[in-house]
């Protein structure tokens, strides 16, 4: 049988996708954890970008363990977005019903993977938000960069209309439908802007938004990836966004 048609007797597990830049001093942890928390009713496929500190040589020693996790090795640094999309292709060649994306830093608490399955029994698109309600969820921000989430999220809503209160969170459900009917060739965005492209995407397809409220918690090891390049192609993503589905070209 062809191995990318793989599924079990029993119900096919959910996917967890984990883009890696130099989470050495994460990787290992993270996954440990979820594998002790999930067993087999969760894979996991890292996305590295060939990390100088050795992340995809921790993965490659826990393989051996694990036979769900699953790595993809890429060959140079070439954004969050597209390791996105090499994810959610790989994803798409499988049975996977629910496919998740999250951070390999501890910033998504693996306890709430869960939750975010459940909840998309009835959605399509489930957001773990940190800004459900009045509340801000977020543990150990430096400010700035609070501000600079926050106003990022204001700035989507006032651009594009859409009603996503956390439109630049990282930890998210898919079902797989969703997946096959957003144009995955059609996504433009490179960098963290790819959270706020894909939310609209299922939004202008009339698909269902749900957000649940998570609690984000800042990494304790390793250095945030975040550069200024990402934020100015988010600041002109919304726009690009926004003209693109007024001229129905989206
Ligand atoms: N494969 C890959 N992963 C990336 C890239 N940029 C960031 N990441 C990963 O994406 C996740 C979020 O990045 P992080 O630096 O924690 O961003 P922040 O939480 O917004 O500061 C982490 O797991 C990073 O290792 C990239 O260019 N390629
Ligand atoms: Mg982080």
């Amino acid at each position: 049988m062809n191995e990318e048609l793989r599924g079990d007797a029993g119900a096919a597990p959910s996917l967890v996708i984990i883009p890696t830049y130099n989470e050495s001093e994460n990787v290992g942890r993270l996954l440990e954890t979820l594998m002790a928390s999930y067993g087999r009713s969760l894979d996991i496929l890292v996305i590295d970008d060939c990390s100088p500190d050795g992340t995809a040589e921790i993965v490659r020693r826990l393989q051996e363990r694990f036979t769900g996790l699953h790595l993809i090795e890429r060959a140079g640094k070439l954004g969050l977005g597209t390791a996105y999309i090499t994810g959610f292709r790989w994803a798409l060649r499988r049975r996977y019903r629910f496919i998740l994306e999250m951070d390999a830093d501890f910033s998504h608490d693996p306890a709430s993977v869960g939750a975010l399955i459940a909840a998309a029994e009835g959605a399509d698109l489930v957001i773990g938000s940190r800004y459900v309600g009045n509340r801000v969820n977020v543990v150990n921000w430096p400010l700035g960069r609070l501000i600079l989430s926050k106003g990022a999220s204001i700035y989507t809503r006032l651009v594009t209309g859409m009603p996503v209160a956390d439109p630049t969170g990282g930890f998210k459900c898919f079902r797989r439908e969703v997946l096959e009917q957003i144009e995955l060739d059609r996504v433009a965005s490179q960098g963290y802007s790819f959270q706020i492209e894909v939310n609209f995407r299922v939004w202008k397809k009339g698909l269902r938004i749900v957000e649940v409220p998570i609690v984000f918690t800042d990494r304790t090891v390793g250095l945030s990836k975040m550069t200024k390049e990402n934020i100015r192609e988010a600041v002109w993503m919304v726009w690009m966004l926004k003209l693109k589905s007024l001229f129905g070209r989206l």
